[in-house]
Order: C-alpha cells, then sequence, then structure tokens
C-alpha cells in the first residue's frame, strides 16, 4: 500500500528521468530535412576539416572508411520534441580525425552537401562527444537519414548532428549556422531545453 500510494505522489519514475524536460519517446525515426535530400556519390564524397581556404585534413570515402570505427548507443532528442531512446550507430569519433591538429578555434560551423549548416562550439566535438556516422541499425546510413555519413552530437538537440556532413571549418569567432540565424538557441541542449534565442 505504502509503495503505491508513493508511485502517486508526484515523484519522477525512472522512465521521466531518462528524457529532457518537454520531450516524448518515439520507437520511429522521423525524416526531418530542410530541403532536398543530397545524393553525393562515394566516389566525389570528400570531408574535409578546414579554417576556411586552409584546409587541415581531407578524406576520400576510403581513407575515411579505413580510420578506426566505433559502435555507439545514445539518445537522441529532436526539438520538435521526439527523442529516440538507446538509438545505436556506427562512425569514427572526431577525437580520432582531429588527431595531431594544432588549432586556436574556439568554434565551429558544420557545412553538409546540400548547403545546411550548424555551429557548435569545438569543445562540444571533442572528448567522445561526436562522430561521424555512417551506419544506423546495423545497415549503412539511409539517405535520408544523413547517408552516407552524418554528425552525431548527441548531448546537443538534434538540429546539430548535420546530415550529408562535408565538412568543419574552424574559427575563431561564432557564427549561426542555419536553424540557428532562424531563431533557434545558439547552443542546444536539451536538459535545459534551449529550443529558441532567449530559452
Ligand atoms: N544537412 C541537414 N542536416 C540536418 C537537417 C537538415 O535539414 N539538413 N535537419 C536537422 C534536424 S532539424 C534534425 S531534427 C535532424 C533530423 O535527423 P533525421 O532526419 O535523421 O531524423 O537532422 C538535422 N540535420
Ligand atoms: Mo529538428
Amino acid at each position: 500500500m505504502a509503495i503505491t500510494s508513493r508511485g502517486f505522489s508526484g515523484r519522477r519514475t525512472p522512465s521521466d528521468v531518462t528524457l529532457p524536460p518537454g520531450q516524448y519517446p518515439t520507437t520511429d525515426f522521423p525524416v526531418l530535412s530542410a530541403g532536398p535530400t543530397p545524393r553525393v556519390p562515394l566516389d566525389q564524397w570528400e570531408f574535409t576539416i578546414n579554417e576556411g581556404t586552409d584546409v587541415l585534413r581531407r578524406w576520400d570515402w576510403k581513407a575515411f572508411r579505413k580510420l578506426p570505427a566505433e559502435t555507439i548507443t545514445v539518445d537522441i532528442h529532436c526539438v520538435t520534441r521526439w527523442s529516440k531512446l538507446g538509438t545505436h550507430w556506427e562512425g569514427v569519433s572526431l577525437d580520432t580525425m582531429f588527431v595531431d591538429i594544432k588549432t586556436d578555434a574556439s568554434h565551429t560551423l558544420v557545412h553538409s552537401y546540400g548547403g545546411y549548416t550548424t555551429n557548435l562550439p569545438l569543445e562540444d566535438l571533442m572528448d567522445k562527444q561526436a562522430w561521424i556516422a555512417f551506419r544506423f541499425d546495423d545497415d549503412d546510413l539511409a539517405p535520408e537519414h544523413g547517408g552516407p555519413a552524418r554528425l552525431l552530437v548527441p548531448h546537443l538537440y538534434l538540429w546539430k548532428s548535420a546530415k550529408w556532413v562535408m565538412g568543419i571549418t574552424l574559427m575563431d569567432e561564432d557564427q549561426p549556422g542555419f536553424w540557428e540565424s532562424l531563431g533557434y538557441h545558439n547552443y542546444g541542449d536539451p536538459w535545459r531545453e534551449q529550443r529558441y534565442q532567449g530559452d
């Protein structure tokens, strides 16, 4: 009896605690794209880490796929309020891709095939927080979900996880990306519910 009534006293249940405020869990995988799905043939795909015109690292698909990859199981949170728990990916850690890069940059602008951009502090891409993912649920990443490869930054709202990723530009100053310049929050921490500018 006592245990039952405690359950109704407004305490959080374990399933609430796994979700950031204002989010609901879903088992399907919605597609959210601001434009058409770009089709990038693998023999034309490349990814760079650059400082604008100064390219610090460049990989074609073959070289990228030779990098050591990891399996990643993470919860993802979209600003439209769906969250998907325990998603399973394979990708290359950005720690691996940034090995031996020396930079004074504090900010980044991530660029996608098709023109999408999103900005992140460089430190949010480091220390096992971000990957370039190329498989989802043991299949090649579907084009509508960002295939052949997308950024995966699960600790921020999913608009920061740029699909069809093409490169990362290192910068000394912050510069808003696509959604950030349209009123979405500059940083986008789902646990602090940073959905829009001013949140
Ligand atoms: N290149 C690109 N990346 C993008 C987007 C986009 O429109 N273009 N949409 C973002 C948004 S708002 C979300 S919620 C997620 C959606 O990823 P999904 O379509 O795989 O669910 O991708 C993000 N990455
Ligand atoms: Mo989104």
